[in-house]
């Protein structure tokens, strides 16, 4: 035994490799795609056994699955919580078991206890990057918004709105004229698209659309088309996760400007959880990603080469 137990140890396999639990949204967006496509191949590289679930954006699929994890006795669990609020009992479950909890890309309201640490991006400052570059792009023209929400209670949909308002607050000349959930998805976000400019009339009532995600974005682009308007020119596009197909409208003159939001938010999870398991190192309980600006003037095309095949 101890001869196979040193042949292992020698061939760089950990002795123990981790179980962990995934419990994953959906695949409402590119962006969630490429983050699955990329907690996966982390995983692969750590030689970490992922158990991976996929709720279709519904809490109540969630929850079943972290209980399915806790029933396995994973050694970790992660969690992309599709909404804020409704967690406690589950990740006081979670915690009775000793098992860590990571939440993915969206935050909750919870006592901080309940997880180890929460790995996403300053929502609020996306918001902001995007109004900024609307007032920029603007200037004291007239300027009327409509806005496609994301998920209805989830943290980016409440803090990319904050964030936005901020920016374009003691700037009178733009106000938001209509705002509605797209559920984050090109689908829904074409259907309120729709609906936008049969309310509000054509360009000369709609001068930019903010998107919380690329995909409702892209979305918006295809229903501006279908009323014969120009989406890029005529009524702007700005939004958020900087994913290949926003590039792809950005060189065709079709969008603007997006924020990027990283995919891979388990690497620094997943070092987070070894520290923690090898060493009993606390993570900070915010690990924050970074968030850049690409506009059209970004080679968008050059861009859209260097991210079509991560997975989105
Ligand atoms: C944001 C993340 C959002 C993405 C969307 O951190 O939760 O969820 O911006 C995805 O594309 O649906």
């Amino acid at each position: 035994l101890t001869v196979a137990f040193s042949a292992c140890l020698a061939s760089g396999v950990s002795a123990q490799s981790l179980t962990v639990g995934f419990s994953q949204i959906g695949s409402e967006s590119g962006w969630r795609a490429a983050e699955t496509t990329v907690t996966k191949q982390e995983a692969e590289k750590r030689g970490i056994d992922l158990k991976f679930a996929d709720a279709q954006q519904k809490q109540e699929n969630q929850i079943k699955a972290i209980r399915g994890f806790i029933a396995q006795g994973v050694d970790a669990i992660l969690v992309a919580p599709v909404v804020a609020t409704g967690w406690e009992a589950v990740l006081k479950e979670a915690k009775e078991e000793e098992i860590p909890v990571i939440l993915l890309d969206r935050q909750i309201e919870a006592p901080e206890d309940l997880y180890l640490t929460a790995v996403t991006s300053d929502q609020v400052h996306e918001g902001k990057v995007a109004g900024e570059w609307l007032v920029k792009d603007v200037g004291d023209k007239e300027c009327n918004v409509v806005e496609l929400q994301g998920t209805t209670g989830s943290s980016p949909a409440i803090n990319r709105k904050k964030g936005f308002e901020e920016a374009i607050a003691g700037h009178d000349n733009i106000k938001i004229t209509r705002s509605q959930t797209g559920d984050f998805t090109r689908t829904k976000g074409k259907e309120v698209m729709e609906s936008f400019i049969k309310a509000e009339g054509g360009e000369q009532d709609i001068c930019a659309v903010y998107a919380h995600n690329d995909d409702m974005a892209v979305g918006a682009i295809q229903a501006i088309k279908e009323a014969g308007l120009k989406p890029g020119s005529e009524i702007k596009i700005v939004s958020i996760d900087a994913v290949p197909d926003i590039f792809k409208a950005m060189a065709d003159g079709e969008a603007n400007a997006t924020v990027e939001l990283t995919p891979n938010m388990a690497g620094p999870a997943f070092d987070a959880l070894e520290a923690y398991l090898n060493d009993k190192k606390e993570p900070p309980k915010w690990i924050q990603t970074e968030s850049k600006l690409y506009t059209a003037a970004d080679d968008p095309m050059k861009v859209y080469e260097s991210k079509k095949d991560l997975g989105y």
